[in-house]
Formats: structure tokens, C-alpha cells, sequence
């Protein structure tokens, strides 16, 4: 079955700074690459934290608020594209429950973090949040359209 990249749906994701010092970004790669979706966006960065801001801004009522910004600009962050049917929701799942303590094991979180405050991966939420994170940290020709050979084995 013949599935163009344009149709794919995307998702953002970001290895937090824990994630990145903790020596996590083969094996949080590693997950998504192997249940077969496509990394279409890269780059590690360390985001202002007025960039942090905006990146939570619908926290920003949030007690953890200014905290979380603090820590999302403490250090390099892995900022990432992933496309592939059912990302976003599926994204999500690999990653497991924002709470590390209530996370399943074998989900990201569940295997790897103890607490919601370093909780090692962002994912968006759903497709209006994936389309403006992506757009908040890429340029559009920042991501790489491409077919891959295991595309016609995998749909
Ligand atoms: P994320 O956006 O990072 O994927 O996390 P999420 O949707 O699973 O969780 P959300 O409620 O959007 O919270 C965003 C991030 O804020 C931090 N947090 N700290 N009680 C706390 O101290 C607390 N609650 C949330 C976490 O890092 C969470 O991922």
C-alpha cells in the first residue's frame, strides 16, 4: 500500500535536559525508531527561557510553572519530528504517564525516570499542540521529507 509522506501525521518530541545528561538520547531514539516511525527533524539546542515559556505556556498558571521553565533552559535539549500513522496518540504511549511513579515499565518514562519534575520526554498532547510545537521550534525547512525502504513493509 502506497503512503505518501505529505498524509503522514506529526508529532513533536524533546529529550529534556535530564534525559540529555543522563546519556538517555540513543536509547529514547532507539524506541521510537524501532517501533517504526520516522524521524523527519533533529537538533539539540539549549532553549532560552523565554523559549521555555512559550513552549509551556498553557502551564503557565501552573505552580511548577516558572520551575519547569528554569529546568526546560537549563541544558541541551534533543528536539525532534517524528512522523508515522497514529504518532501523536502512539508517541504518547511509548512515553507513558507524565508521572514517573504511575508510568507503566516498559514505557520510556516507566523504565527510566522516578519523578515528574525530571521526567526525561515531552510529547505533544494532540494534533493542534503537535502542529504549533513543531512550528514553534523548526523552520519548515528544517524538516526532511523522505521515503524509506521499510515504509512498504511497515504499511
Ligand atoms: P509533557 O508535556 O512534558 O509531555 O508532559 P505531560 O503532557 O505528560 O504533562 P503536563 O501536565 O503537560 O506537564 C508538563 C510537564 O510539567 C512537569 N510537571 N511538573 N507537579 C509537578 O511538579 C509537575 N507536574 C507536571 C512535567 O515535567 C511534565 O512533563
Amino acid at each position: 500500500q502506497e503512503v505518501h509522506a505529505a498524509e503522514m501525521e506529526r508529532t513533536f518530541i524533546a529529550i529534556k535536559p535530564d534525559g540529555v545528561q543522563r546519556g538517555l538520547i540513543a536509547e529514547i531514539i532507539s524506541r521510537f525508531e524501532r517501533k517504526g516511525f520516522k524521524l523527519v527533524a533533529i537538533k539539540i539546542v539549549v532553549p532560552s527561557k523565554e523559549f521555555a515559556q512559550k513552549h509551556y505556556h498553557d502551564l503557565k498558571e501552573r505552580p511548577f510553572f516558572d520551575g519547569l521553565c528554569d529546568f526546560l533552559s537549563s541544558g541541551p535539549v534533543i528536539a525532534m519530528v517524528w512522523e508515522g500513522e497514529g504518532v501523536i496518540k502512539y508517541g504518547r504511549k511509548l512515553i507513558g504517564a507524565t508521572d514517573p511513579q504511575k508510568s507503566e515499565p516498559g514505557t520510556i518514562r516507566g523504565d527510566l525516570a522516578v519523578v515528574v519534575g525530571r521526567n526525561i520526554i515531552h510529547g505533544s498532547d494532540g494534533p493542534e499542540t503537535a502542529k504549533d510545537e513543531i512550528n514553534l521550534w523548526f523552520k519548515p525547512d528544517e524538516l526532511v521529507s523522505y521515503s524509506s525502504n521499510a515504509e512498504k513493509w511497515l504499511y
